[in-house]
C-alpha cells in the first residue's frame, strides 16, 4: 500500500498576492485525507511547517546578492526545513506530498527529493518559473524555483546550485502559456522538455503527459511532480494568484494525473498556489485534492 505523508508549507513570501499561505488549510478542508484514503492510500498528516508572517519580516531586496528577489532569506529558511521533511519522509518509505503556499516551496521539495537519489521533475504550470533575481519582472520568488533548483544565473552562488543535481534534460514543463523573454531563452538553451498549450491542443494531453514523464524519468530514480493550480484554466481553478486564460480543462487535468499514476515513477509531489481569498466556495482547493487522488491511483472502478 502506498504511504503518503502530507507536509504543509503555508508561505506567501514568494507570491504577488497575499492569501496563498492559507492554501494548506483550504486543501485539507477540501478533503485531501479522505480523497487519498479513498484512492487506497495510507495517509499521515505531518501538519504545517512553522512559517513567520510576512508582516514580521523585511522583504530585503536592497542587498545586491538578492537582486529583486523578495523575501529570499525567508524562502531559503522554509525550503531548508521542507527539504529535511521531504528527505525524512522518503527515508521512512512514504511519498511526500507538500502543500503550498506559493511555488517557491518547490526548491525545498526538489532539494529534499534529490538528497539521496537522482530525480527528474514534471512541472504542470502556466508559467516556466525560470526567472532569476536579475530577470524577474515581479521580484516574486514563485516565478524562480526551477532556476533556483538548477543553480541558473545568480542562483549559481547560492546553497541550491548543486543541491538538487537536477539536469534540465530531466525537467519537463507542461502547459506553458505565460513565459517571460529570458525564460524563453533558457528553455531554448538548456535542453528542457517544454510543452505549451499549443502542443496539448495539437497532440492531446495523453501523448504530451506520457512524453513529459518519459523525459523526466529517463535514467533517474524517480520524478517530482509539481502541480501549480494555475496550470488549469481559471474557469476551473479561479483561486490562484496569477490566473492565465487558456489552461487545461478539468478532464485534461485528471487525465494527466492518471497518467502520472500509470507511469509508476512518482517520488514526491506538491500542490501549490491555491489562494482561498480568491477562490469560489473552496473549489480550487477541492480540485487540488481530487487531482492528487488521481495521481495516487484513484479510479472509478
Ligand atoms: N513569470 C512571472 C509571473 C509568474 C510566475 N509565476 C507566477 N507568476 N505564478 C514572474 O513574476 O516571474
Ligand atoms: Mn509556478
Ligand atoms: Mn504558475
Amino acid at each position: 500500500m502506498t504511504r503518503v505523508r502530507i507536509i504543509g508549507a503555508p508561505t506567501d513570501y514568494g507570491a504577488n498576492r497575499r492569501g496563498v499561505d492559507m492554501g494548506p488549510s483550504a486543501i485539507r478542508y477540501g478533503g485531501l485525507a479522505d480523497e487519498l484514503a479513498n484512492a487506497g492510500v495510507d495517509v499521515v498528516d505531518a501538519g504545517d511547517l512553522p512559517v513567520p508572517r510576512a508582516e514580521e519580516r523585511d522583504p530585503d531586496t536592497d542587498a545586491p546578492a538578492e537582486g529583486d528577489a523578495k523575501f529570499l532569506h525567508e524562502v531559503a529558511d522554509v525550503c531548508r526545513r521542507l527539504a529535511d521533511e521531504v528527505d525524512g519522509t522518503l527515508a521512512e518509505g512514504a511519498v511526500p506530498l507538500a502543500l503550498g503556499g506559493d511555488h517557491s516551496i518547490a526548491i525545498g521539495s526538489l532539494v529534499g527529493a534529490a538528497r539521496n537519489a537522482d530525480v527528474g521533475a514534471v512541472w504542470f504550470d502556466a508559467h516556466a518559473d525560470l526567472n532569476t533575481p536579475s530577470t524577474t519582472p515581479s521580484g516574486n520568488v514563485h516565478g524562480m524555483p526551477l532556476a533556483a533548483a538548477l543553480g541558473i544565473g545568480e542562483f549559481a552562488d547560492t546553497e541550491w546550485a548543486n543541491a538538487s543535481g537536477l539536469d534540465p534534460e530531466n525537467v519537463a514543463l507542461v502547459g506553458l502559456r505565460s513565459v517571460d523573454g529570458a525564460e524563453v531563452e533558457l528553455l531554448r538553451e538548456h535542453g528542457f522538455t517544454a510543452y505549451t498549450m499549443s502542443d496539448i491542443d495539437e497532440r492531446g494531453i495523453t501523448d504530451v503527459t506520457e512524453d513529459a514523464l518519459a523525459a523526466a524519468s529517463a535514467g533517474v530514480d524517480g520524478v517530482h511532480v509539481s502541480l501549480d493550480l494555475d496550470w488549469l484554466d481559471p474557469k476551473e481553478a479561479p483561486g490562484v494568484g496569477t490566473p492565465v486564460r487558456g489552461g487545461v480543462t478539468y478532464r485534461e487535468a485528471h487525465s494527466a494525473m492518471e497518467i502520472v499514476d500509470d507511469a509508476d515513477c512518482l517520488r514526491s509531489m506538491e500542490l501549490v498556489e491555491v489562494n482561498p481569498t480568491l477562490d469560489q466556495h473552496n473549489e480550487t482547493a477541492e480540485l487540488a485534492t481530487e487531482l492528487a487522488a488521481s495521481a495516487f491511483g484513484k479510479r472509478v472502478i
